[in-house]
């Protein structure tokens, strides 16, 4: 196996990867959107694939000797359509931005108006968000949670659909710990004549287990990552049905993107397979268990949970009754060894930079292994990081603790071999 030993010609190089894993397997990674992939993904990645350009698709491209890239390539789409039960399959996007930003291009000129989720209510940055190019290439407009209960105003959304006529709505989002009603959003989108495109780069791999509604039968086109829960490499995908097809793959390249990272698409193709063994099942519902355990620790301890809870990977924990603010929480969890990401909880007034909440994800703990038993334990943690968020020393020694709980859940022990 390819490893960083391969890299002792460059040390200080090494030194930084090495560096790099020993923050993996030694603190608690709680991203919401990240995980650990395979050892078959790591190798996947860094194969000889890296080296080759292949512009186009398979059977069209711009440049010779691509018949093993064509293999490659029809091979990741083949298996992504099966995991997902799709019509097309683009495995080319470089991330979910890209993914994003094509299947815009795919349906939308500039200047046409896209509603998606409100970015400090838990939506995305490219789903129409001012700063990035989905508000500035196009003309976006947003929809929220309700105050009461937290959860999509579905209300909210068929007003402003009907109000604004988008030629898109965006279902997706970064910071929604509930199951998205697609057959809703399938109605409003109909009732105004709108594309739906569902962004399900977080619950992707619940979808893969059947554990989250799949959107494909409701969106027209349907982009993710393949990073998050689904435990691929960084990368993005996009599926819809076949009369999308070229205007899909038009937009990906030549649209957005140049030549593939074929390396990229063959981890890709890696975690395809992975997904449709029964094994993934299992993982994916330890995950919504693991999360829901976590939470509820958070809870009884007088933590108070956006929405009340979670049927997903991730959970939102106001901080605002405790007193501190995202960033400082933020702060205090790296110094004892758990990582996880300020977050703005809806209707608050602080700055993203700032924020009162914190996401928390178990996608990556439940990859180490860890089950619901655990969680009680890293719930503990963070309690006791969140109680002594000004006592570096106290910090400290929480880390020293985490650090001997994660040697419990080895992490890629072939690369020390
Ligand atoms: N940055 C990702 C997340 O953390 O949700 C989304 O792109």
């Amino acid at each position: 196996m390819l490893s960083h030993k391969m890299l002792s010609h460059d040390a200080p190089l090494q030194e930084i990867i090495l560096r790099e894993l020993g923050r993996q397997r030694h603190k608690l990674e709680m991203i919401a959107s990240e995980n650990f992939v395979s050892e078959s993904v790591l190798a996947a990645a860094a194969c000889v694939f890296t080296n080759k350009y292949a512009e186009g698709y398979p059977d069209k491209r711009y440049y010779g000797g691509c018949e093993y890239a064509d293999e490659l390539e029809n091979l990741a789409q083949s298996r992504a359509r099966k995991v997902f039960n799709a019509e097309h399959a683009n495995v080319q996007p470089h991330c979910g931005s890209s993914a994003n930003m094509a299947a815009f291009f795919a349906v939308m000129q500039p200047g046409d108006t896209v509603l998606g989720m409100d970015l400090a209510h838990g939506g995305h940055l490219t789903h129409g968000a001012s700063v990035s190019f989905s508000g500035r290439v196009f003309r976006g407009v947003s929809y929220g949670v309700r105050k009461d209960t937290e959860m999509i105003d579905y209300d909210q959304v068929a007003e402003i659909a009907e109000k604004e006529k988008p030629k898109v709505i965006v279902a997706g989002a970064s910071a929604y710990p509930r199951i998205i009603d697609f057959v809703k959003f399938r109605e409003i989108a109909d009732r105004c004549g709108a594309v739906l495109i569902v962004d399900m780069a977080h619950f992707a791999g619940l979808v893969a287990a059947g554990l989250y509604p799949s959107p494909l039968p409701h969106a027209e086109i349907v982009t993710s990552t393949t990073h998050k829960t689904f435990r691929g490499p960084r990368g993005g995908l996009i599926l819809c049905r076949k009369s999308l097809a070229k205007a899909v793959d038009d937009a990906i390249f030549p649209g957005v993107q140049g030549g593939p990272l074929l390396h990229v698409i063959a981890a890709k193709a890696v975690a395809f397979e992975e997904a449709l063994q029964p094994s993934f099942i299992d993982y994916q519902r330890q995950i919504v268990k693991n999360c829901q355990r976590l939470g509820a620790r958070l809870a009884d301890a007088g933590y108070r949970l956006v929405s009340g809870g979670t049927d997903t990977h991730l959970i939102l924990v106001d901080l605002r009754s405790a007193g501190i603010t995202g960033q400082t929480a933020q702060t205090a969890l790296d110094l004892a060894g758990i990582t996880a990401n300020k977050n703005v909880v809806p209707f608050e007034k602080e700055r993203f930079s700032v924020a009162s909440g914190l996401r928390f994800g178990t996608a990556a703990l439940t990859t180490r292994g860890m089950m619901e038993s655990d969680m009680d334990v890293v719930a503990n943690f963070v309690i006791e990081a969140l109680r002594n968020v000004r006592d570096e020393s106290n910090l400290k020694k929480i880390s020293l603790r985490v650090e001997e709980f994660t040697q419990k859940f080895p992490l890629y022990p072939k690369l020390d071999e």
